[in-house]
């Protein structure tokens, strides 16, 4: 008989030394790529205290020792430099180690729960600016972290150059013969294939700034206190690597400016909200804003877009074959999902002078 998912997640509470007894799990429903379970354990005293325990899909991550690897050495030394800084907290199993396979051969790692809430939506302009200023933070607190340590957990992960034309190479096999029913968004992405992928021919032309990245700068990526709604800690270190810091400034303005889900079907709901745009700008630049180069500065609107194709065009390639990579809650989820990040990425190219202007004037600030 299969296990159920208690007794799963029971056996991994034992392997990772968690005390007391499992009381009660939620399953925690964002992220398209992991599955994430909050835990709940009862001492003997009655107390409750609670654990994140995360399988890794190891059909995206391929090496995930290499990111917990990563992980370890990245928050180590946030830890170590920022003290008094609310960091994860990872749990080790009997022999030392921060994961375990568990009876499947499934991925597993445990991390303290950190009492706190994430924002899916944010309406917001001072969360919305509270979320700039913690990935600004970050981004600073790696500033002096030696990336060349670090493992590609995802080879050219952002290379949008990379992922246009493996989209292209997809369309051109047409392996499910889905693509008639995606020719609008084909002929699109095909119009804009060298300018969204320009800024990573840069980047691989070393043109701009190698820096130590997070890679998947969506908001609800920080932990914010449920009462001031102060940021608390940026979560999800899977994709921490060396990149563009123009990327995580354009995947986190691609996500938290949309005025509708990532996934929202009815496109006419789709916009890039410019008031969230300025309050985005206003934490985040004036985190990072000193130790940015002309470069990256003339580069962060461009970004926007450009992250927003290549997740347009992640999300098309998956769509044409087959759906392998994200978890898709209906048929044409991807193809869904496509559509909304390509309204946005018009959206973006409709309001890019006001954006620039944005960005120049809380630059030439202070
Ligand atoms: C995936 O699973 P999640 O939500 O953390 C993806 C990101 C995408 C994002 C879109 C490893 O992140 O690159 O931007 O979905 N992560 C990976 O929602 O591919
Ligand atoms: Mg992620």
């Amino acid at each position: 008989m299969e296990q159920s998912t208690f007794d799963t997640l029971q056996a991994i509470g034992e392997t990772f030394r968690l005390p007391g007894k499992l009381y009660a799990f939620d399953t925690i429903k964002n992220g398209n790529i992991n599955s994430t379970y909050k835990l709940t354990y009862r001492d003997e005293g009655g107390g409750l205290k609670s654990y994140v325990a995360q399988k890794i899909n190891t059909f995206v991550f391929k090496n995930p020792e290499e990111i917990m690897e990563n992980i370890d050495r990245v928050t180590t030394h946030i830890r170590e430099r920022y003290p008094q800084e609310q960091s994860l907290h990872f749990h080790h199993t009997a022999d030392g180690k921060n994961f375990a396979y568990d009876a499947d051969g499934s991925f597993w790692r445990v991390m303290n729960y950190v009492d706190s809430v994430t924002f899916d939506v944010c309406d917001d302009p001072a969360t919305i600016s509270a979320t700039g200023e913690a990935f600004g933070r970050f981004q600073n607190q790696l500033a002096d972290f030696d990336g060349s340590v670090l493992h590609e957990t995802i080879p050219d992960f952002h290379n949008t150059h990379k992922r246009l034309d493996r989209l292209f190479d997809d369309v051109a096999a047409d392996p499910l013969g889905r693509n008639a029913e995606a020719q609008a968004e084909i002929e699109y992405i095909s119009s804009v294939r060298y300018r969204a992928g320009h800024l990573s021919e840069l980047y691989a032309n070393g043109d701009f700034p190698v820096r130590v990245t997070h890679n998947d700068t969506k908001s609800n990526n920080v932990l914010f206190d449920r009462v001031t709604h102060r940021p608390l800690v940026v979560i999800d270190l899977d994709t921490v690597m060396p990149g563009m810091s123009v990327y995580d400034f354009g995947d986190a303005v691609r996500f938290i400016c949309n005025t509708a889900a990532e996934d929202e079907p009815n496109v006419r709901k789709v916009y890039f909200d410019t008031s969230k745009f300025r309050a985005f700008c206003y934490g985040y630049l004036g985190a990072v804003k000193r130790s940015l180069t002309p470069i990256e500065i003339e580069s962060l609107v461009p970004a926007a877009f450009s992250i927003t194709i290549e997740l347009a065009a992640r999300f098309l390639d998956d769509y044409l074959t087959g759906d392998t990579y994200f978890k898709v809650n209906y048929p044409g989820h991807n193809l869904v999902r496509t559509r909304c990040q390509l309204a946005l990425a018009k959206d973006i190219v409709k309001k890019e002078d006001e954006l620039k202007w944005i960005v120049e004037e809380i630059v030439s600030e202070h």
